[in-house]
């Protein structure tokens, strides 16, 4: 479930932001709860989080792929996927962030459900998936900017990975996510790479952010946090308040210019 912080209602610009899709980058729901928790303890003596919560809702869901989560604390660690039957095959689930109607299955994603890169039956087949789009689609008048988390790499990617064309909005992308990597990194000089899906990480259709974009949300990013690969998703305990800490300078900073533009 997602919550509204504040959660009365209104009509206010608004930010999205969505973690734990894949089931073993567990940084990420961790991640989502520190936001909260921060929102809830900043507003009022922090002046941007005062500034940003009483002018735009902020949606949170922390934990996109319940199941499959569930699923790595119980039989597989290494688990990707949602944990949905697929007819015919004794392989379970789809990789969500190949389910989204961006180009679906058309580039870097299998259409073999054994594959952790499945990209479903079809576009929105899993209930995850297409009750995220949903949503979206009901407040797309609302929604500036998608935010979607995932480990690892140390990557601020946006659009597109579907394709190598570039977005419409480039540049102000590219500058944008620069400009949150240099915030990110001045806590702890962690440092991340910015850039277009398919040419930073690789290129694959399917994705969140890049049907976010296509929808007309133009502040559309995919985080990869940390690490670069020593622990990869196994990032240890020691790590988790770092990691939160930095990631939330990228993220305000980008609500903060999202705010004003
Ligand atoms: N990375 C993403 C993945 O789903 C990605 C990279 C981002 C792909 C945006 C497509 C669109 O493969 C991880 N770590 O899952
Ligand atoms: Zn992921």
């Amino acid at each position: 479930m997602h919550r509204k912080i504040p959660k009365t209602s209104s009509t206010k610009p608004a930010i999205f932001m969505d973690c734990g899709i894949h089931a073993r980058e567990w940084i990420t729901p961790a991640f989502c709860q520190w936001f909260v928790n921060e929102a809830l303890n900043t507003y009022g003596s922090d002046s941007q989080m005062t500034s940003l919560l009483d002018e735009m809702d902020v949606y949170v869901l922390p934990l996109f792929n319940v199941d499959g989560y569930h699923y790595t604390h119980t039989n597989d660690r290494m688990w990707r996927k949602t944990r949905s039957r697929n007819s015919g095959y004794s392989c379970v689930g789809t990789d969500p962030n190949r389910n989204f109607d961006a180009g679906w299955c058309t580039l870097g994603a299998s259409s073999y459900p054994c594959s952790d890169t499945y990209c479903g039956s079809t576009p929105e087949s899993e209930i995850e998936v297409k009750n995220v789009a949903n949503f979206i689609r009901s407040k797309k008048s609302v929604i500036k900017a998608y935010l979607t988390m995932h480990s690892y790499s140390q990557l601020l990617l946006f659009p597109y990975s579907y394709t190598y064309d570039l977005a419409a909005d480039n540049d102000e992308l590219m500058a944008l996510a620069e400009g949150a990597s240099n915030a990110l990194r001045s806590l702890y000089n962690t440092r991340y790479t910015s850039g277009p899906g398919a040419t930073t990480i690789y290129p694959a259709a399917g994705g969140s952010d890049d049907w976010a974009y296509d929808l007309g949300v133009k502040y559309s990013f995919t985080f990869e946090l940390r690490d670069t690969g020593r622990y990869g998703f196994l990032l240890p305990e020691s790590q988790i308040k770092p990691t939160c800490e930095e990631t939330m300078l990228a993220v305000k900073y980008i609500a903060a210019y999202v705010q004003k533009n």
